[in-house]
């Protein structure tokens, strides 16, 4: 296990405990607020609380896969002998991440065709990224960690792709009043998403404290990627309600 100082041990522990917490509130205000949205785009929030849920469950695993790693004594901190059990990130990650890009799907409201489509094709591709990032997660070398960042690139470029390039036509049939929204939601997931490939490679570029960087890092673009990303979604289908001349009960 990483030797970490009392400092880098309270930074990580705090930013576990709080992105728990987020994760927690976010699904109680999107599950909460279900009755002030259509009919028609209560799957798009139903999915987006279940994403912030699994987040909350996992991220409750980690800190006390964390909290058993280490001892602390007297503010200092040696590691118990029991891993830190990575797995959990990587287990988040394989359900939630594809559930991120069926609600963005769910909430354009495309043909059902269309929207069967686009959600399966998007959603086996960001799984793929995944499974092919845990490998080099988990490897001690930089060379194995290296090799696979390059592999699960493969997917997650062709899911900037079809974010920027193969939803245009769906983004231009967008009513007026949610299309700006829309077009904000790619770009916050090719943003937010970007954060991941980067923090991945912070041992590879010899940052100093890399291992405290990679936890708190994950948690802030988690906390992005799901919280802030539900918030948009919960905008653009209470944009789209109104449009439709829904009246919120
Ligand atoms: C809620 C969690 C989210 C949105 C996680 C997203 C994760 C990624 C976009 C991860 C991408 C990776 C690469 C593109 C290469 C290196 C390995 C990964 C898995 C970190």
């Amino acid at each position: 296990m990483e030797n970490l100082s009392f400092s880098e041990y309270s930074l990580i522990y705090n930013a576990f405990s709080f992105t728990f917490a987020t994760m927690m509130a976010a699904t109680l205000f999107f599950w909460l607020s279900l009755k002030s949205v259509a009919p028609s785009f209560r799957p798009a929030m139903v999915v987006t609380g279940l994403v912030t849920f699994i987040a909350s469950y996992h991220y409750l695993q980690i800190m006390l896969s964390f909290d058993s790693a280490y001892d602390v004594v007297n503010q200092t901190v040696t590691a118990t002998g029991k891993t830190f059990n990575v797995a959990y990130r990587y287990v988040d990650w394989l359900l939630t991440v594809p559930l991120l890009l069926v609600e963005l799907i769910l909430v354009m409201k495309l043909a059902r065709g269309e929207t069967i489509k686009k959600a399966t094709t998007l959603g086996l591709a960001a799984a793929l990224m995944i499974i092919l990032g845990y490998p080099g997660e988990v490897a001690g070398d930089l060379g194995t960690r290296q090799f696979w960042w390059y592999l699960s690139m493969v997917p997650f470029l062709y899911i900037v792709y079809t974010l920027v390039v193969g939803l245009k036509t769906s983004i231009s049939a967008q009513p007026d009043a949610a299309k700006g929204l829309v077009k904000t939601a790619c770009w916050v997931v090719i943003l937010s998403w970007s954060f991941y490939p980067i923090v991945y490679l912070l041992p590879n570029l010899g940052v100093v404290g890399a291992f405290t960087a990679v936890e708190i890092g994950y948690s802030i673009a988690d906390i992005a990627a799901k919280a802030g990303f539900g918030v948009l979604i919960y905008m653009i289908a209470r944009a789209k309600s109104d449009a439709e001349g829904y009246k919120a009960v």
